[in-house]
C-alpha cells in the first residue's frame, strides 16, 4: 500500500493532534452517531494507556473511541477523498458521520477508506474511530481474555511487552485523482556498474503510464513507458549499509500531454543474498551489529515520535550499530524511510510474537495446552498471520533498508502442527517477495534436536539467554553453552547464524566486583562472553543485543518497572554496556574479524 504523499497531483492533510476520547462503556452504544460525551482528550499519535491517571482506562479491554471534526479542503471537489490510518492497534473501525467506512484487523499496518461519496469539498464531517485492543487466538499477536471472579475482563498474552493500544501513528486525509496510481513495486538488481530496476505500477483503472528515474541530484538517469518494465541505470551508485543512496522513481499517469497523477517512490539499488554461511549485501559479506528494539517511550507508549526516532538512530550510530530488527511488529513507516536515507539495515518482522503457549513473558515451564490445535492457534490464526505477512510486504517491499523478512518471533517449533502451520506461510512470503531471505527467530525452547522448521528459513536466528534465564550468574557455563549450541546448528544446517537476541536485565547504578546479575558490570561481562563465542564461529553473521532500551512490560510477569535488558534506559541514557558495545562495534564496522581478516 502506497504511503500518502503530497505531489503535483495529490494533497495531504495531517489529522494528528488532540482528539476527543472515551472508553467503550462510557461512550455509549453508538458513539459515532453524535459528539462523544466526554471530557477526555487523547493525543494522536500516542498509545492512550499511559496518558491518563485512571487505571480503568489503562487496564480497559475492548473498544475506545476517538473523535474530531475534519474539514475537506475546498479545492478537492474533483478528487477522490481518502482517509488513511497508519495504524489502529489492534483493530480499527472508522465512521464518517454515522457511516462505517472502514474496518481493519492488525495493529501495526495501515489501512484506508475512500470517503468521496460521504463528504463534500469545503464541508466539515465528524470523524469517529473505534479502536479495540483485544487479542484472541485469532489475532496476530495472539492472546486470551479471561474474566476474574469479580467480573473484570483481563487480557493475557504470551509476549512480555505491554499491550499498548490506540492510534499510535498518524491519521491522514488525502486526495488522489479519479484515475490514480495504486501500487508500485520496484525490484532493483546490480550487474557490475549497471543497476537494473524492474518496476510494476498498479493503477485504479486502465491508463497510460510513464516512469522516470531521477538520481539524488534530480537528474534523469532512466525512463520508460508502460505499467511494467525494466530500466537500466549506468554507473549506478548502489545503496550500501552506512552509505545510503536513493533514487526517485517518478511514476505518472498521462493522457496525451496532460499528467493525471504523479507519485514519487524512493528506492535504492542493492542486492541481498545468502550464500553458504554468509549474508551478502551487494555481493559482500555483511556482519549485523545492532539491536532488537521496541516502539516504546514514556507517556506515549508505542506512539510514533520523530524526536525519539532521530535520537535513537543517533545513539545507534554513536555505538557503531549498523542494523536493527523491528521487534516484534512492523514499525512506523517513518522509521524505515529514515533507515533508507541513512543506510541502516533492517530485518522487518510481523507482529507474530507469542505463538508459543509454553511461554508467558519468560520461561515458565508450566503445563500448557498444545500451541497448534483447533482450540488454540488454528487455521484461522494462520489465515490472519498470512494477511499480516501480505500487509507487511505490501507496505515495505520497496525499502532498500529491509534485507530480510522475519515471519515470527519465537514460535513453538517442536510441537505437532508447527510445520503444517509455518510451511505455507514461508511459501507465501517467498512468493510475495522472491528477492529477500526469510527467517523466524528461535527461542530457548527450540533446540537443534527438537526443531521441526528451521530448514524452511535462510538464516538461523537464535534468541538465547545463557547467563540470564539459564546459568544465571555463571558466565563460564553460559559461554560454553553458547559455543556448543552454535556448533550444533552449523553441523545441522550449514546456514548463516544471526544472534537475534541475547542480553541481561541491568539496573543502572547497580555495581559489583563479582559476576552479579543486574549490575552494569554483569551486563558488560555477559555481552563479552557471548562475543567471544560468536567470534569463534565463522557462521555467525551478526549480533543483535536484546534490547536497545528498557521498555514497559505487561502486568504479572515479575519485572521491576519493565524489561531492563536495555543497553540504554527507557529515557535513553547509556548503561556501561553501551560504552563496551561501542568499543567493539566501531572497530568491527560491519565486518566479522574471523571471517574477513
Ligand atoms: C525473548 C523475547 C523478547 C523478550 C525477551 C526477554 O526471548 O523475544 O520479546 O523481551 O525474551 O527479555 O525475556
Amino acid at each position: 500500500m502506497l504511503k500518502p504523499l503530497s505531489t503535483a497531483t495529490r494533497e495531504l492533510v495531517n489529522l494528528d493532534g488532540l482528539w476527543d476520547f472515551a472508553v467503550g462503556t462510557a461512550a455509549g452504544e453508538h458513539p459515532w452517531t453524535g459528539p462523544l460525551d466526554t471530557r477526555l482528550e487523547a493525543a494522536v499519535p500516542a498509545s492512550y494507556n499511559d496518558l491518563f491517571t485512571d487505571s480503568a482506562i489503562r487496564d480497559h479491554v475492548g473498544w475506545v473511541w476517538y473523535q474530531r471534526l475534519v474539514r475537506v479542503p475546498r479545492g478537492w471537489s474533483d478528487e477522490r477523498v481518502m482517509l488513511r490510518l497508519d495504524a489502529a492497534t489492534h483493530e480499527g473501525r472508522v465512521y464518517v458521520d454515522d457511516t462505517l467506512v472502514a474496518e481493519h484487523v492488525g495493529g501495526y499496518t495501515p489501512f484506508e477508506a475512500n470517503i468521496t461519496e460521504h463528504v463534500a469539498a469545503g464541508q466539515e464531517f465528524r470523524l469517529t474511530i473505534g479502536v479495540n485492543n483485544e487479542l484472541t487466538n485469532l489475532t496476530i499477536p495472539p492472546g486470551t481474555i479471561t474474566i476474574t471472579e469479580d467480573g473484570r475482563r483481563q487480557q493475557k498474552y504470551h509476549h512480555d511487552f505491554y499491550n499498548y493500544a490506540g492510534l499510535a501513528r498518524s491519521v491522514w486525509l488525502h486526495s488522489v485523482p479519479r484515475v490514480h496510481i495504486e501500487d508500485i513495486t520496484v525490484v532493483p538488481g546490480l550487474d557490475s556498474t549497471t543497476g537494473t530496476v524492474e518496476y510494476e505500477i498498479g493503477t485504479s483503472a486502465p491508463a497510460a503510464v510513464r516512469v522516470r528515474v531521477l538520481d539524488a541530484a534530480g537528474t534523469e538517469v532512466a525512463a520508460g513507458e508502460g505499467a511494467s518494465g525494466t530500466l537500466s541505470i549506468e554507473d549506478v551508485t548502489p545503496w550500501r549499509p552506512g552509505a545510503a543512496y536513493l533514487y526517485d522513481l517518478v511514476a505518472e499517469i498521462v493522457d496525451g500531454e496532460a499528467v493525471r497523477d504523479t507519485y514519487h517512490q524512493a528506492f535504492g539499488v542493492r542486492t541481498v543474498e545468502v550464500r553458504g554461511t554468509k549474508f551478502l549485501i551487494n555481493g559482500e559479506p555483511f556482519y549485523f551489529t545492532g539491536f532488537g528494539k521496541h516502539e516504546d517511550t514514556p507517556v506515549r507508549g508505542k506512539g510514533h515520535d520523530d524526536a525519539y526516532l532521530v535520537h535513537d538512530f543517533q545513539l545507534m550510530e554513536w555505538l557503531g550499530a549498523n542494523s536493527f530488527r523491528t521487534t516484534h511488529y512492523p514499525y512506523a513507516e517513518e522509521v524505515l524511510d529514515f533507515a533508507d536515507r541513512h543506510g541502516i539495515v533492517a530485518i522487518d518482522e510481523t507482529a507474530a510474537v507469542g505463538l508459543n503457549l509454553a511461554v508467558q513473558g519468560g520461561l515458565t515451564g508450566r503445563p500448557h495446552p498444545p500451541t497448534y490445535s483447533d482450540d488454540t492457534l488454528n487455521d484461522d490464526t494462520r489465515a490472519a498471520h498470512a494477511q499480516a505477512i501480505r500487509e507487511l510486504i505490501g507496505r515495505d517491499k520497496n525499502h532498500p533498508s529491509v534485507v530480510m523478512w522475519c515471519v515470527a518471533n519465537e514460535p513453538s517449533t517442536h510441537e505437532d502442527g508447527a510445520r503444517d502451520y509455518f510451511e505455507p506461510l514461508v511459501e507465501l512470503t517467498r512468493k510475495l517477495d522472491p528477492t529477500r531471505p526469510v527467517c523466524s527467530t528461535a527461542s530457548l525452547l527450540t533446540t537443534h534436536e527438537n526443531d521441526r522448521i528451521a530448514d524452511l528459513f535462510d538464516v538461523v536466528c537464535l534468541n538465547r539467554y545463557y547467563g540470564w534465564y539459564i546459568a544465571n550468574g555463571d558466565l563460564v557455563t553460559a559461554e560454553a553453552l553458547m559455543d556448543s549450541e552454535l556448533r550444533a546448528w552449523v553441523e545441522k544446517l550449514g546456514k548463516p547464524i544471526l544472534m537475534t537476541e541475547y542480553g541481561a536485565d541491568t539496573l543502572p547504578g547497580l555495581h559489583s566486583v563479582w559476576d552479579q546479575p543486574w549490575t552494569e558490570e554483569y551486563q558488560v561481562a555477559h555481552l563479552a562472553a557471548h562475543h567471544r563465542a560468536f567470534d569463534r564461529c565463522d557462521a555467525v553473521v551478526g549480533e543483535h543485543v536484546w534490547n536497545f532500551a528498557d521498555f514497559q512490560t505487561s502486568p504479572g510477569i515479575h519485572r521491576v518497572d519493565g524489561n531492563r535488558k536495555g543497553v540504554f534506559t527507557r529515557d535513553r541514557r547509556p548503561k556501561a554496556a553501551a560504552h563496551a558495545l561501542r568499543a567493539r562495534w566501531i572497530s568491527l564496522s560491519g565486518h566479522k574479524p574471523s571471517n574477513d581478516a
